[in-house]
Formats: structure tokens, sequence, C-alpha cells
């Protein structure tokens, strides 16, 4: 047994079954491994990003990581930006990354780089494996840590004589920690302030925006009047009626300090303390008023559920919350499209237990809002703010489960970053309804520039975000990749589309011209 082959059997034995590749000649001894030792789906990926954010997604509903596989430095580089929201959802992922055999470094050859500080500002683990007898064992640790609590992304360097040269075997997966649990002290002190009658809010993010998790925060808030929110861009949310219904703190600074304005105390519970994504001048970049303190009830790799169930027994909670009432809306037929329209006849005809991806951007908060009272689902988001991950995000919850619809709400612009995704859509017959919101523009930039103070925009300024010069054939785009697609210009086109859309079995695209 060879090196790579050794890490494939310890990678399945520890329970990754998918491997998101885009190899190279140094990942080509992986390669054969993948063929020779059973039990790793392989899913090609034919650009990096379209790996690396399909991972995240698998990940996400799977519970447990995928591998990915990426071609040295440059390989690494080009997912980087899917690995960063990943990152940023604690999404547990091994990633593998070929790099030259080891005595071949010295010689400079042309795709030879700094794998490791390409890695290390994304990565929470990063090794480079110094042997072929050290791969299985290295391949092992990095399974554990991307196991760690709250998900954590590893990133392993394989030289190529590492692969190719003699290992004993694979490794078993040493123990992985557990969530903590969280102190007394900080149960009893969310008590008391959700005791005092001050304005409170529970911040939720991480596992608390599970349905256990929601439920439990539902009997706190109505024992004792707390608001529930959640943070604006979440890994994964359970939604829908019948569960305990909650609210995103909105993306806008105002619309955000608006949200949070008279809070005396924000408990976090799995969450960060809320930040404007930027700064623009006169606006804070803290989220909550100066007046309002900020208490941990639970951090994200602790036991949220667990702390949960802790202060709703201290609370003296009861035992139900009042949960969303199931929404149905009747789209106005024939008529012109708008945006809320458009949401609520996703919101109507959404399958039960459905998975929504939403790289929706200006259109994420009609369609939060018209699928709040929709039949149940998961709703996964882009955690890191950096955009071209939609497509892949959902990819990898089609293979993950393959049971279930997945529904994906993808901005046009953020689309063409990672478009490739569609081909594996199609290649491995992915359930997948893509819903292509069709402004053919960079619109939130137009209100960012606003929004920045930057002054009145010239032609050229407002040239660098339409994107209608050309525009994009999007039907063509999907038919090329072996989708099959649609147009829908009207309320009874896109109806027609959702039909067809949720009645195939394989990808499909609605080209939603807004
Ligand atoms: C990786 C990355 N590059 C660039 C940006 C900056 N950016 C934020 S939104 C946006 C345009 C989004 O346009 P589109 O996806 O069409 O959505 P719309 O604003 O039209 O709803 C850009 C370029 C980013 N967030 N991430």
């Amino acid at each position: 047994m060879n090196g790579a082959e050794s890490l494939v059997e310890t990678l399945v034995g520890a329970g990754v079954e998918v491997c998101f590749a885009n190899p190279g000649t140094s990942e080509m001894h992986v390669v054969a491994a993948l063929d020779r030792v059973g039990g790793m789906r392989c899913v090609l990926g034919l650009f990096e990003g379209v790996a690396t954010g399909a991972a995240d997604g698998y990940a996400r509903m799977a519970d447990k990581p995928a591998s990915t596989l990426l071609h040295l430095g440059p390989g690494l580089a080009n997912g980087l930006a899917n690995v960063h929201n990943a990152r940023r959802a604690n999404t547990p992922m091994v990633n593998i990354v070929g790099d030259h055999a080891t005595y071949h470094k010295g010689y400079d050859a042309p795709l030879t780089s700094d794998i490791e500080g390409a890695a290390r500002p994304f990565s929470d683990w990063v090794l480079t494996s110094a042997e072929s007898r050290s791969i299985a064992r290295d391949g092992a640790a990095a399974v554990a840590a991307a196991m760690t609590p709250p998900g954590r992304v590893a990133t392993l360097i394989l030289p190529a004589d590492a692969s190719w040269n003699e290992a004993d075997g694979p490794a078993p997966l040493p123990p992985v920690e557990g969530r903590a649990p969280v102190a007394p002290e900080a149960i009893s002190e969310a008590a008391r302030v959700l005791r005092s009658g001050e304005p409170a809010v529970l911040f939720m993010g991480g596992d608390a925006l599970r349905e256990p998790g929601l439920m439990l925060a539902g009997r706190i808030a109505a024992k004792t009047g707390a608001r529930l929110i959640a943070q604006t861009l979440n890994a994964r949310v359970e939604r829908g009626a019948g569960r305990v219904a909650i609210d995103l703190l909105p993306y806008p600074v105002d619309a955000a300090l608006a949200t949070l304005a008279n809070v005396r105390h924000l408990v976090l519970v799995g969450s960060r303390a809320p930040v404007a994504f930027f700064a623009y001048p006169d606006k804070p970049s803290v989220l909550s008023p100066p007046q309002c303190q900020t208490h941990t009830l639970a951090t994200p790799g602790e036991d949220i559920v667990g702390a949960l169930e802790a202060l709703a027994d201290v609370l003296g909670a009861p035992q139900n919350a009042p949960v969303q009432a199931r929404e149905k809306h009747s789209p106005p037929s024939g008529e012109a499209i708008t945006l809320d329209a458009a949401a609520a006849a996703v919101g109507t005809l959404l399958p039960e237990g459905a998975i929504i991806i939403d790289e929706a951007l200006t259109a994420a908060a009609a369609f939060m809002s018209r699928t709040q009272g929709a039949a149940t689902h998961d709703c996964l988001q882009v955690t890191g703010g950096a955009i071209g991950i939609g497509l892949p995000l959902a990819t990898g919850p089609a293979v993950a489960c393959p049971d279930r619809k997945v529904i994906c709400l993808q901005a046009d612009g953020s689309a063409m970053y990672t478009v490739q995704a569609l081909w594996t859509q199609a290649r491995e017959g992915l359930d997948v309804t893509t819903v292509l919101l069709n402004n053919r523009s960079y619109a939130i930039l137009k209100r960012e520039l606003a929004n920045a103070g930057s002054g009145d925009a010239g032609r050229r300024a407002l040239d660098m975000m339409e994107l209608d010069r050309p525009a994009l054939d999007w039907v063509g785009l999907a038919r090329g990749m072996g989708v099959e697609a649609g147009r829908a210009k009207t309320m009874e086109e896109l109806e027609r589309q959702l039909a067809s859309g949720l009645r195939s079995e394989g990808p499909y695209l609605i080209d939603l011209v807004l």
C-alpha cells in the first residue's frame, strides 16, 4: 500500500465518504487511490471554488466533513474564497492539497509556491505530511481537527513522494472532543438578565438555529418576553411552518441599529456579537446600542442546546412555544414579475423538506419573508460574505440529501463566479432547481455606493455595476452545461417554470427576468 492509498482508506474509515475534486499531476497517486480503494464518491468540479463550496454545503447538511482534492498553491488559491465561507460557517472540512515531491521543491518548478502560507489564514489546522508512513496518521488527525466543535477547516498538504512511497496502512480516527458544557455562571447570569424585565434579545447562531434549539429559545421567550434574533448570515437555519420562527438581523447598518435600538441585554447563543459588515463614514461598527450589555450564554463550540435546556429549566419556561403558521399566497397570475410576488410563489410551492440556498442578495429579504411560513425547510447562507458560493453550495447538499429538493435562490452576478457548478449538477444528476435572479446588475453595489457617501455616481462608476452589455443568456448557459432551463418574464411563466423545476428529478434553471 502506498501513502495515498493509506490516506484514502483512513478517510473512508473515519466516515469521509465524498471527495469534491479538481486534481492535477501532483495528485495523480491520490486519484489512483480513490479508484482502487472503495467507499469514496468522487465529484468533479471544473473550478476549485466549486469543489470547496460544494464540500461546505455537503457538510452543513451531512454534519460531517467531505474532503476536497486541490492542485498545489494555485488550485488551493482558486478555492479559498469558499473555504473562507466554510470557515465562517464553522463547517467541518478536510482539504487535501497536493504538492511537489519533497526533492523537487528546491528546483523552484513553475507550480511551486508557499502552500502553507496560502492555507493558514483560511484554515484552523494546517499540516504538510513529512513522508508516506505518516500520511495515514496525518489524515486521521485532519478529520479529527475538522470535527472538533463547532467544526473547523483542516488543510493537509501532501508532497507527491509521500503519496507514492510505501506506507504501513490506514490509521484510526483519534478521539474527537465533544462540545464543552457551559459554565453554570453563564446560565445563572442569562437567567438573571432575562428575569430583570429589561428589554433582552437572544442573539442566536450555529446549532441554536436547528429545531431543538429554536424550540427551547421559543419557550424561554414565551416565559420572559425576550426577542429572538439570528445572525444576518447563518450556516443553516431550520425554518418553516410548525417551527419557532426567527428573524435575521438585517444587513443594512441603519436597519440593524433600528432592530436593536432599545435592547439592554444581548445574550449570545452560539453567535458572535453583531458588528457591521463594513465601516461607513458616520456609522458605528458595533450594532448593539451603547447602553446594551452583552452576555455569553454559549460560544459556537460549546453545548448550545444543553445551555438552552438548562436555562429553560431555571426559568421554569412552559413546555411549548408559539410556532409559525403555514402561509400560502395566491400570486397574481399573468402580471409582471415583482420580487415579492416571485418570492410568494416560491414560498407557496416549496416542497416539504426542501433545502434553500440563499445567495439572493438584494432579493434575499423578500424570499426570507415569503418562505417563513412555507413548508419546513433548511436555509443555507453565504456566511463569510464572499459571493460566488450559491451554485456550489446547492451542489453539496444535493449529494448529501438525494431525497430532498434543493432550491437555489441565486443572484446573477454572484452566479457567474462559479457557474461551472451547473455542469457538476448535470453530471451527477442532482435534484437542484436554481431560480436565477436576473437583474443584470450588481444591484447591491449601487446601494453601497450611495451608503458609502462616495458622491454622485457617474457613468463610468455605474458601468462597473451593470451586467447588461452584453446580457447573459442564462437559458443558453445552463443548457450548454447539460442543465434543462426555461425563462420566466411573467408570473404565469414563473409558475409554469417552478412546476417544471419541481417535477424534474435533475437540475433545472429558471431564468427569472426581473
Ligand atoms: C468574493 C467577492 N468578490 C466581490 C464581492 C463584492 N460584491 C458584493 S455584492 C457584489 C455584486 C452582487 O451582484 P449580484 O450577485 O448580481 O446580486 P444583486 O446585488 O444584483 O442582488 C459584489 C461584486 C464579494 N462580496 N465577494
